[in-house]
Order: structure tokens, then C-alpha cells, then sequence
């Protein structure tokens, strides 16, 4: 790694489909920030890349339930998403973004290029097709019944109740999942880039020459590659994405895989083209050998950094590849996986207006805990746990204790250092490989244990203070009380150099509380950093203790959203209860078990907090019934259904959806327009006769 001359660091580009959460922050953005500050307080040239991906397919799906623009869902995430990272001090040197005119045109030319060079093959396949909207629909758009586990409502990429990786061709009865209209299948023609011509080329380069790589990067190469790899396409039918620079490709665009990381490209572009005097020319930041790239990211995402984007750096040929993807696991919060949808996530922006001031404890914790190499966990209580226990109790109070007694002993100027003794020495001893050790563990991209290993220093210093009780000492022994603080301030001024990569809020705040210039990584070590008489500047604790009531506010709130989930999924079960979800292979005797009966609507309200369900209390010929039904959206007036004679099936075990019981289920049809209406009969028929 030394023949290197700069580096280059790029973080995954975010969807601007939402803000970003700890989740985040833990995979990606802080260890790359810890290893960019680092390799900045060693003087190395390096270059930090980082910006939002603002195509595909999320952030339409966002738009429309939000139903606003998909430029208003990317603007708006995209500003929230960059200030989070800078509040988190998250030091980019540029953060953009991939609607850019700049990466609009530099992605089209390089696809442009490839194309030219006859790098794709043109293929066309039947895709489903919804002949009312005119639009191709992607897996993630197109919903129908489980094959597996038969539940309706699966997704035509994953069934998200028995978890079944599916493709849209096995779904039972697949329909549009916005529209519900049925799908046809079409002929479209995309262009693929053909990853099996480039399988030896990788197995080479990842298997023989990259055996470094992280056990969980390396193992996910090895299995893809050994696989076998398939041409993947690199365009799509959609109106949102960069268009295909190609005549005849009207209404595709560039595949968000495809555009996306060409973002680190451009990005680096556009920061250099700006100030070119700062950071020269992009180009030698991306096809000049010397320089090594680097890429965080979350776990998947492996494939297409390690894969997919070196067969397209490949392909155009002029490009130098990653020396290293560090890739992390997930981390999980209190036992359950992370999830924007499901709103199960300590969301940057929220974290920052609860804990202000608190960058460093969430980094603090977030490395501690980091998925390096399995999945783990978040929890309140050890975020606590850790605050409270480890920075307050080892880290803040030394240099606390440290500060103070030279207020109190030595009028705030740095005492001078006597004679040591043994048991100075020893301390000494114990921290004096700090340096190398800290390097060796963050060129290898080991931030946990790195972080470790800075924390221990500060551990062995209050080890120290707690030892020689410089408070008794000072009635007896002045010079030595000075020899012990002096040591002390010693430590502490090298607890502010190692941990500004990880730290930077409180490093910061501890060097104006030493009256110290900025950090200096090649003096970390030394117990020379404050000369003897350097005053020092106005004490303030550097952490604070964390209350159990705070930290039962952010549990109940996780309770609250627990809670909501479970009453959504009843609900979403409901909606998903479509016709053409319904199977058509049902038998005669399975259909004489649905006992549906006519009923009249006395009442019919919406349920509250709900959008979809509505609460009919039905006279269904023995007396009251109460019946919730998903169709709210079609009617916006539900009074119109009162006094309607309905038909409804009465031997449905009871549900509870949102704290109401609903005993059976009101049949509805789908109109032209999508809207449902409720079923009814054409002239009175007495409550509670069957039908059939
Ligand atoms: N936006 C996926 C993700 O956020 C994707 C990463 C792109 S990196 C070039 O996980
Ligand atoms: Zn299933």
C-alpha cells in the first residue's frame, strides 16, 4: 500500500427516498469518515466522495404515496440527507447528487461510450405490461399471490410474509400493486452488459488477487462468481433515470445500478472541475495507478462494487479499480432489522433535535458496536450503557479530574514534571505503542478495535489518577502532585489526537480546554505536548451522563411504532384481499365453505388513524354485526353506503384490526377506474339469506 501517492474514498449514495438512519451511519459514513480523518491527520493526500442516488425506482414509489413530485421526494431528501451527514461531521469534500447536470451527462456519455465500443448485447424480453397506464412495471411495482406460502399481496421480487425471493412470473395472479389492474405480458428490448465475458477476469483479479478482502466480501464474490455470472441489463422501462443515449430508446432509461456508482465518478469531477487548484485533475483521481480506491458500503451492495461496477470500470478501460471494498453486516435496532417502511429506525435528523450536542456519543456507540463482521445489535440501553460507563465515567472524568486539580493546584498552568517514578514509568510503558497500534488497526480498517485501543488510553490515564490520588497528594507533596498532573495533561493531550478520527466534537472541545493547536498525529505518543507554564483554558465536562427518563422516551416511542406496525399489517392484509389475487383453482367444495349472506348497512363510519378501513355495522338478520372493510379510498363519503344491502361472508373467524373486532368481510368488486365497490343486490332480499 505504500507505493500509493493518494486515495480515494467513496461512501455508497444514499436513496433520496428518506432519511438516512443509524443504520447508515454505522455500515458506511462513519467508518469512512474515521479512516478519511485519519489518513488526513497522517498527511496523505486523499479525496472523500459522497452523494445521493436520486433514480430508480424508490424514490417514485415515495412520490406517489407522498403525492408530491419524484423531484420534490429527491430535493427534499436529498437536503435533509446532506445535513445530517454534516451535522454528524461527516467530512466530505464534496456531497452531490446524481441528478446533476454534470453526472446527467457524464453517465449518458459513458454508457454512450461502451455502447459505441460494442461492450452491451441488445436483448428483448416479455416483461408484464399494464395496457391501462401504458407502463413496463418493475418486480418491486408488481404484486399477486404467493406461490410458497399462498398469502395475497406478495411483491414480485420477495413475499414479505413467508420472506421467499420470487421473480413477477411466478406470482399467482399478478396485477399492477398501485393500480390493481391485471398485467399482460409484452415484448421490450434492453441492453445487458454481458458479466459472463468478464467472469475469468474477475476470478482472478477478486479470488487470487484480493484474498485481503473481508472474509464477508471476499465469501459473497466467491459464491456469486462460482454461480456463474449472467449478463445483467443495464436499462430499464421507466420515465424517471437518465435517458438512454440511443436513437430508438424512447421511454428507457439508464438502470439506477448502472448510473449510480458512475455518481463517485462524476462527483470527483465536479469537485475537481470547481477548484482545481485544490484537488487537480479527476482524472488522476481515477485512472492514474498510483492512486488507491476505496469503497464503504453496506452489505448489499457487495455485488455491484465488487462485480458489477469493476466490469463497467473494465469495459471502458481507461479506469483503475478498487484496492478495497470494507464492507459491513447490518446493524439491527433492539432485535428487529432496520426498515424505513416500517419506520423501525433512530432516524439522524430525529437523533440530532433529541440528543443536540451529541454527535460523538452516537459515534461513540455506533463504532463500538460496528457490524465489522456479523450483524449487531442497537439498543438504548447499551447506547446508555456506553455514555454513561465509558465516556462520562473513563474518558470524561479523567480529563475532567485532570483539569480541575490544575485549577485548583496550579492556577490553570501546566505543573511542572519532577523526577518520575516507578510507577510513572510503568504507565508510560503501557501506552507507548499507541501509535503504531492505532495505525496498524486503521490501515486494516478495524475501527472497532481501533477505537478500543484509543479508549484504553484513556482508561490506563484514569487508571493513573486514580492510583496516585493527586487530591491527597497535593496536602503533603506539591512538586509530586505537579509531576502527577503534568503526566496526566500529558495524557490527556494525546487522548485528544487519538481520538479525533472517531471523535472530532469532543477532540475539538478537549484541545480548546488544553489551549492546543490542532491535532498533530505524529506527535501522538509523545509526553511532550504541553510545555511546563501553558495555561490552560476554561473547563466544561465533555460528556454528560445520560438519564434513565431520556432514554425510556426513546423506548417508548419504538414501543409506539411497534404497535402501529402490528395494527398496519392487519390492515395490509386486508387491502390486499384483491380480486384478481383471489386463486381461480378453487373447488367446488371450498367454495360451499364461504358462507355469504346479505346484509344491511345500518352505520358506516371511517375508522380513525386509519386511511383505508371502514367500520360497518351491518343488520345481517339476527342482529348487529360490525364488519371493517379496506375501502375507505373509495369512499371518501362512507354515509352513501348506509342503508345498502350488502353481501358479506359471516363465518370468517373474528379479527381485531386496530383495536375493533371485526367479524367477516364485505365483498367488493374493482371498477374501471380501480375503485372498489362494495357488492350489493339488485332488489330487497330478507337479512341473513345465503348466497350461493
Ligand atoms: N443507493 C443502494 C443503497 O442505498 C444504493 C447505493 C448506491 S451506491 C453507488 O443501499
Ligand atoms: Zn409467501
Amino acid at each position: 500500500m505504500n507505493n500509493f501517492k493518494r486515495t480515494l474514498v467513496t461512501t455508497a449514495l444514499p436513496y433520496a427516498n428518506g432519511p438516512v438512519h443509524i443504520g447508515h451511519l454505522a455500515g458506511v459514513y462513519v467508518p469512512a469518515d474515521i479512516y478519511v480523518r485519519y489518513l488526513r491527520l497522517r498527511g496523505r493526500d486523499v479525496l472523500f466522495i459522497g452523494g445521493s442516488d436520486e433514480h430508480g425506482v424508490p424514490v417514485t414509489i415515495r412520490a406517489r404515496k407522498e403525492g408530491i413530485t419524484t423531484q420534490q421526494v429527491v430535493d427534499r431528501y436529498h437536503e435533509l440527507i446532506k445535513s445530517s451527514f454534516e451535522r454528524f461531521g461527516i467530512s466530505f469534500d464534496i456531497y452531490s447528487r446524481t441528478t446533476s447536470a454534470i453526472h446527467h451527462q457524464f453517465a449518458s456519455d459513458y454508457f454512450r461510450k461502451l455502447y459505441e465500443d460494442g461492450k452491451f448485447i441488445e436483448q428483448t424480453t416479455e416483461q408484464f405490461y399494464d395496457p391501462e397506464t401504458g407502463h413496463f412495471l418493475t418486480d418491486r411495482n408488481i404484486k399477486g399471490e404467493c406461490p410458497r406460502c399462498h398469502a395475497a399481496g406478495a411483491y414480485g421480487d420477495q413475499c414479505e410474509k413467508c420472506g421467499s425471493t420470487l421473480s413477477p412470473d411466478e406470482l399467482i395472479n399478478p396485477y399492477n400493486a398501485e393500480t390493481g389492474n391485471p398485467l399482460q405480458k409484452r415484448p421490450t428490448s434492453h441492453w445487458y452488459l454481458p458479466l459472463d465475458q468478464y467472469q475469468q477476469w474477475l476470478e482472478k483479479w477478486i479470488l487470487e488477487e484480493h484474498k485481503e478482502w473481508r472474509p464477508n466480501v471476499y465469501g459473497q464474490c466467491k459464491s456469486w462468481l462460482d454461480g456463474g455470472l449472467r449478463p445483467r441489463a443495464v436499462t430499464r422501462d421507466l420515465d424517471w433515470g437518465i435517458p438512454v443515449p440511443v436513437e430508438g430508446a424512447d421511454g428507457k432509461v439508464l438502470y439506477v445500478w448502472f448510473d449510480a456508482p458512475i455518481g463517485y465518478i462524476s462527483n470527483t469531477k465536479e469537485l475537481c472541475d470547481a477548484r482545481p487548484e485544490q484537488f487537480g485533475n479527476w482524472e488522476t483521481w481515477w485512472k492514474d495507478s498510483s492512486t488507491r480506491l476505496i469503497h464503504f458500503i453496506g452489505k448489499d451492495n457487495i455485488v455491484f462494487h465488487c462485480i458489477v461496477f469493476p466490469s463497467m470500470l473494465k469495459a471502458d478501460g481507461s479506469y483503475i479499480l478498487p484496492d478495497n471494498v470494507p464492507s459491513n453486516e447490518f446493524l439491527n435496532l433492539e432485535g428487529d432489522k432496520i426498515s424505513t417502511s416500517r419506520n423501525w429506525a433512530v432516524w439522524l435528523n430525529e437523533y440530532l433535535d433529541d440528543f443536540p450536542g451529541k454527535q460523538d456519543v452516537l459515534r461513540y456507540v455506533l463504532t463500538a458496536n460496528a457490524p465489522e463482521t456479523k450483524d449487531n445489535d442497537f439498543t438504548w440501553a447499551d447506547f446508555q450503557a456506553r455514555n454513561n460507563n465509558e465516556l462520562v465515567a473513563i474518558y470524561g472524568n479523567f480529563v475532567n479530574r485532570a483539569l480541575v486539580l490544575t485549577q485548583k493546584y496550579f492556577e490553570g498552568k501546566v505543573p511542572a514534571r519532577g523526577e518520575l517514578n516507578d510507577y510513572d514509568r510503568a504507565t508510560i510503558e503501557e501506552f507507548k505503542n499507541v501509535k503504531t497500534q492505532l495505525e496498524e488497526l486503521l490501515e486494516n480498517f478495524r475501527f472497532r478495535d481501533a477505537q478500543k485501543e484509543a479508549m484504553n488510553l484513556a482508561r490506563i490515564g484514569n487508571k493513573y489518577l486514580a492510583d496516585t490520588e493527586p487530591w491527597k497528594l497535593a496536602k503533603t507533596d506539591i512538586a509530586r502532585t505537579g509531576t502527577v498532573l503534568n503526566l496526566s495533561l500529558q495524557i490527556a493531550a494525546n487522548l485528544a489526537t487519538a481520538f479525533e478520527p472517531f471523535l472530532p466534537f469532543s477532540s475539538a472541545k478537549l484541545r480548546e480546554m488544553l489551549c492546543m493547536d490542532a491535532a498533530n498525529w505524529d506527535t501522538l505518543g509523545s509526553l511532550n505536548l504541553l510545555t511546563e507554564g501553558h495555561a490552560l483554558g476554561t473547563v466544561s465536562l465533555l460528556f454528560e451522563k445520560l438519564e434513565d427518563s431520556v432514554i425510556q422516551g426513546q423506548l417508548d416511542r419504538l414501543a409506539r411504532i411497534k404497535k402501529e406496525n402490528e395494527e398496519k399489517a392487519k390492515e395490509e392484509e386486508l387491502k390486499n384481499w384483491h380480486p384478481a389475487a383471489i386463486k381461480t383453482d378453487t373447488t367446488i367444495d371450498e367454495f360451499d365453505k364461504i358462507d355469504i349472506r346479505v346484509a344491511t348497512v345500518l352505520d358506516c363510519q371511517p375508522v380513525k388513524k386509519s386511511e383505508r378501513l371502514l367500520q360497518f355495522t351491518l343488520d345481517d338478520g339476527v342482529g348487529q354485526r360490525t364488519i371493517l372493510s379496506g375501502i375507505a379510498q373509495s369512499y371518501p363519503d362512507p354515509s352513501v353506503l348506509v342503508g345498502k344491502q350488502v353481501l358479506f361472508i359471516a363465518n370468517f373467524p373474528p379479527r381485531k384490526m386496530m383495536g375493533i373486532e371485526s367479524n367477516g368481510m364485505i365483498l367488493s368488486a374493482v371498477n374501471a377506474d380501480g375503485k372498489l365497490v362494495v357488492t350489493t343486490v339488485s332488489k330487497d332480499v330478507k337479512n341473513g339469506v345465503q348466497v350461493g
